[in-house]
């Protein structure tokens, strides 16, 4: 009986996985070319739907900014692209056509104490935008 109720009470914890909403906007409250939020903090097994609320728009994983052992992702544009997140990591995610204008975000998956530096592959724009992000 002890068993059971410690089992029960691990059970919040266990797949109770969140879903994320991201909308992929031309013009935003935070500007022009922008994911709203464009930073999230989830933890792993949470999913993040990309919604293409306007038009031109897609979410694709940056590559150089992939935890190791996660699966890349490329959404089509104006499509929506749902996106499970198992890997613990701070994961980089660009609109395809709008990268180097700054149109990124961050989604850190658990606890991400030692994310490395932002490659100097990520456009200048781009990582300016996110060194905001994470100057909050
Ligand atoms: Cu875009």
């Amino acid at each position: 009986m002890r068993l059971l109720t410690a089992l029960i009470a691990l059970l919040p914890s266990i797949g109770h996985a969140e879903t994320h909403v991201v909308n992929m906007l031309t013009r935003g409250d935070t500007g022009a070319m922008v994911y709203e939020p464009a930073y999230l903090q989830i933890a792993p097994g949470d999913t993040v739907r990309f919604l293409p609320t306007q038009r031109g728009h897609n979410a694709a994983s940056i590559r150089e900014m992939l935890p190791e052992g996660a699966n890349r992702f490329i959404g089509q544009i104006d499509e929506e692209i749902s996106v499970t997140f198992e890997i613990e990591g701070r994961y980089g995610i660009k609109c395809s056509p709008h990268y180097a204008m700054g149109m990124v975000m961050i989604v850190d998956v658990g606890d991400v104490y030692d994310a490395a530096p932002l490659p100097d592959a990520v456009p200048d724009r781009a990582r300016e935008r996110m060194s905001e992000l994470l100057g909050r």
